[in-house]
């Protein structure tokens, strides 16, 4: 099993799940975006990208739910039909789509984009997009210090690096729970997300 990508980008999901299941794997960290086999595993070349015995796995939360159901001795993960992993797909999704979308737009805006291609018309715009979507994961963790049943789950390597990703865009001023969340997964001694660090010139 070969990882394509490097931290703090969204390999830190898959990085730190392999490192909770304990797998062995090949960190591809190098040049990769030049790396001449991307391609084949990540049809946009992008990371992180997987490759596992040679057939390619793109899209940091599916990998994470693949991994950890590979391994459900290791309980990262409810079975497909239970309740809980219903929740899984709810916050996940929830994370990916109505929350970590907005912020991406401005991040790669920002940082990815050359001059005239970049869209500062829509910073605002996206992260107040995204403050109406993460009050609802800010009221969901004020009772709970992990997403499903309380306990800690790939659910929150997952949605845990889409609210480490906006507090260093500088979108989580007053979100009490969710600045104690990201926190609180930083200090498991497996954790993959590094120090904080803002992303982005502008908050
Ligand atoms: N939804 C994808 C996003 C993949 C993605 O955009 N990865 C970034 C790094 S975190 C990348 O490869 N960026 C290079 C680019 O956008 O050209 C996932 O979660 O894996």
């Amino acid at each position: 099993m070969r990882l394509f990508g490097f931290s703090p980008t969204r390999t830190t999901r898959p990085m730190w799940t392999l490192a909770e299941l304990g797998m062995d794997y090949e960190a591809v960290t190098e040049d990769v975006f030049k790396h001449p086999e991307l391609k084949k595993y990540h049809p946009l070349g992008r990371t992180p990208a997987m490759d596992i015995d040679g057939k390619g796995l793109f899209e940091s939360a599916a990998m994470c739910t693949y991994l950890a159901d590979l391994n459900p001795d290791k309980e990262l993960i409810s079975p497909s039909g239970t309740w809980e992993r219903a929740m899984h797909d709810q916050w996940t999704s929830f994370a990916l789509t109505e929350m970590e979308a907005w912020g991406w737009s401005t991040f790669r805006s920002e940082n990815l984009m050359p001059d005239d291609e970049r869209v500062p018309e829509m910073y605002d715009y996206n992260r107040n997009a995204y403050r109406k979507s993460a009050a609802a994961l800010e009221m969901a963790l004020a009772d709970s210090d992990y997403l499903i049943n309380n306990k800690f789950s790939v659910t929150d390597i997952i949605v845990g690096w889409t609210c480490h990703f906006t507090t260093r865009l500088g979108y989580n001023d007053g979100f009490d729970n969710i600045n104690a969340y990201v926190e609180r997964l930083m200090a498991r001694p497996k954790c993959a997300l590094p120090a904080i660090e803002l992303a982005l010139p502008r908050s």
